[in-house]
C-alpha cells in the first residue's frame, strides 16, 4: 500500500492536495493567497464570520492584500472562506496562522493556538500534513501540540500525519520582502515531516530554511525578535545616558552608523509597540521560568522599554518646565497614536501609555493620528483631532510620538509653542533649537 508519505507527495506534486489556513490575519490572509496564485485549492478558515463573509464577497480587510488580488483567486474558485472546520475532513495541508499575544500577567496566551490544535484534532486523517507559524516558546509543537493532535488518533507523527513548525516572518506594509519572497524557516517532528513541508511550501514560496527540528525553528523566531527587542532596550538606555552626559544621541547613532561593518542602527523611542518585538521574547522567559533559569538580557531590556514612556512624559515636563508652565493644566497634542510610522495599529502603543500617564499627571492631553481615528484610555474613547493647525497652535506642548511621513513636520514646526520630539522627526531642524526638546 502507498504509504501517506508518497501519497501526499503526489497530491503535493499535482496540486491535488486540498490546503487550509487557520486564522485569516496578516499572516494567513496572505498565505492563503499565495497558495491559491500558485494553483492550490485553498479554504480559508477564520471563527470571526464578520471576515469570512467578507472574503466571499471579495473585500480584503488586509492593507498587504489588495481586494482585487483576492477577488482574482475567488472567481478562479481557487479561494474560498468558511468559519466550519468540518471542512477539514476533506483537507490535507493545514497551515496555522493565529495569535500568540501575552496575557494581561505578562504571561503567554496560548489559548489561540490550543483551540486551533483541539478544533483540527478530530479531523486528523492518514496523509495530512500541518503547519504551525504563531511565534511561541521552543517546545510548544512537540509538547502542547502533538499530544493535542494524537489524544484520539492512533496515526504516528511522521508516518501517518506530518507535523511542522514554519515561523511567520512577515513585516505588515513592507513591499520589498513579502510572504512570497522572505525565507521560511522550516522544523518538522521528523525528517519526513521536513520533507513534506519544503515541498508544499516550496510549491508557492520561493526561498526555504530547513531546520532539524521545530524547536530549532520556534527558537529562530524567538531569537529574530529578542535580538531587536534588547537592541531598541540598549539604544533606550543610550538615550536616557545622552541626556544625563548632555550628548546628542541621534548625532551619536547617526555617526555610529557610519561604521560600514559590525554596527546595526536602532533608535531610540517612547517604547517598545507592536505584536511580535514586545512579545515574542517574554514567550521565552516565561519558557525558561518553567526551567528555573532568568533570561537576564531579556527582563533587563524589557525594563528599559517598559519604562520609556515615564521617561518621555518627564521630558514633556521638563520642556513644559522650562515655559514656567506645569504639566498639569497644560494641553499637550500628542502626534501619533500607531505604534510604529506609517502603520493603522495601535497594538501595545507607547503612546497610548505615554497619553495615560499625561492624563493622570494632570494634562489636557489630545491626539492626531491620520490612521488612527480614535483609541481607548481607561475605557474613555479619544478621537483624533481633525484640524491639526488649530490643535497645534492652541496646544502649550506637541509631542511627536510616532513619526508618521504624512505629517508636514515643517509647519508643525513653525507653528508649535514647544514641541518634544521622541523621534527625530524633525530632524536637524530640531536641534539646538529651544522649543525643541528632544529624546
Ligand atoms: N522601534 C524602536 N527603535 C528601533 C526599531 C523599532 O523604538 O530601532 C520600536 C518601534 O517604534 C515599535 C517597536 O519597536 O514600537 C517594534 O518595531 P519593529 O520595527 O520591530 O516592527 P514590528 O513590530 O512590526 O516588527 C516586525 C517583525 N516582523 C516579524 O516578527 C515577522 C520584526 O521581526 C521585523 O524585523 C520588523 O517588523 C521590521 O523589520 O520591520
Amino acid at each position: 500500500m502507498e504509504s501517506s508519505f508518497e501519497k501526499l507527495t503526489a497530491e503535493i506534486n499535482n496540486k491535488k492536495a486540498r490546503m487550509a489556513v487557520v486564522g485569516l490575519g496578516y499572516v494567513g490572509l496572505p498565505l492563503a493567497v499565495v497558495f491559491a496564485e500558485a494553483g492550490f485549492q485553498v479554504t480559508g478558515i477564520d471563527t470571526n464570520a464578520d471576515k469570512v463573509s467578507q472574503l466571499n464577497q471579495k473585500e480584503s480587510y488586509i492593507p498587504d492584500i489588495r481586494s482585487e488580488r483576492l477577488a482574482e483567486v475567488v472567481d478562479k474558485g481557487l479561494f474560498l472562506a468558511e468559519t466550519d472546520f468540518s471542512v477539514l475532513t476533506d483537507i490535507d495541508l493545514v497551515s496555522i496562522c493565529v495569535p500568540t499575544p501575552l496575557r494581561k500577567t505578562g504571561d503567554p496566551d496560548l489559548s489561540f493556538i490550543i483551540s486551533a490544535a483541539e478544533m483540527i484534532a478530530p479531523y486528523l486523517h492518514r496523509s495530512m500534513a500541518i503547519v504551525f507559524e504563531s511565534s511561541t516558546y521552543p517546545g510548544t509543537t512537540r509538547e502542547l501540540i502533538l499530544p493535542i493532535l494524537t489524544r484520539d488518533s492512533d496515526l504516528v507523527v511522521g508516518e501517518g500525519f506530518f507535523l511542522i513548525f514554519s515561523p511567520e516572518r512577515i513585516d505588515p506594509g513592507r513591499t520589498d520582502f513579502t510572504t512570497k519572497n522572505t525565507p521560511k524557516v522550516i522544523g518538522g517532528m521528523t525528517e519526513k515531516c521536513t520533507e513534506i513541508a519544503l515541498l508544499w511550501y516550496g510549491k508557492a514560496l520561493t526561498s526555504l530554511v530547513p531546520v532539524s527540528s521545530p524547536e530549532v525553528a520556534e527558537m529562530t523566531k524567538i531569537l529574530e525578535n529578542t535580538f531587536r527587542m534588547i537592541n531598541i532596550g540598549m539604544v533606550n538606555e543610550l538615550a536616557i545616558i545622552c541626556h544625563r552626559l548632555n550628548i546628542d544621541v541621534w548625532e551619536v547613532i547617526e555617526a555610529a552608523s557610519t561604521k560600514p561593518f559590525g554596527f546595526m542602527k536602532f533608535t531610540p523611542g517612547p517604547g517598545l509597540g507592536g505584536h511580535c518585538i514586545p512579545v515574542d521574547p517574554h514567550y521565552l522567559s516565561w519558557k525558561l521560568k518553567t526551567l528555573n533559569y532568568t533570561a537576564k538580557f531579556i527582563d533587563l531590556a524589557s525594563e528599559i522599554n517598559t519604562d520609556m514612556p515615564r521617561f518621555t512624559v518627564n521630558l514633556i515636563q521638563d520642556a513644559l518646565n522650562s515655559l514656567q508652565k506645569s504639566l498639569n493644566g497644560s494641553k499637550v497634542l500628542v502626534l501619533g497614536a500607531a505604534y510604529k510610522a506609517n502603520v493603522d495599529d495601535v497594538r501595545e502603543s507607547p503612546s497610548l501609555d505615554v497619553i495615560h500617564l499625561l492624563q493622570m499627571k494632570g494634562a489636557d492631553v489630545s491626539y492626531n493620528d491620520p490612521y488612527i481615528p480614535e483609541i481607548s484610555i481607561d475605557e474613555e474613547i479619544m478621537r483624533s483631532v481633525n484640524d491639526l493647525d488649530s490643535a497645534i497652535s492652541e496646544s502649550d506642548c506637541v509631542a511627536i510620538l510616532t513619526n508618521h511621513a504624512v505629517y508636514d513636520y515643517a509647519s508643525i514646526l513653525k507653528n508649535a509653542h514647544l514641541i518634544v520630539d521622541t523621534r527625530n522627526a524633525l530632524g536637524n531642524a530640531g536641534k539646538n533649537n529651544p522649543k525643541v526638546f528632544r529624546l
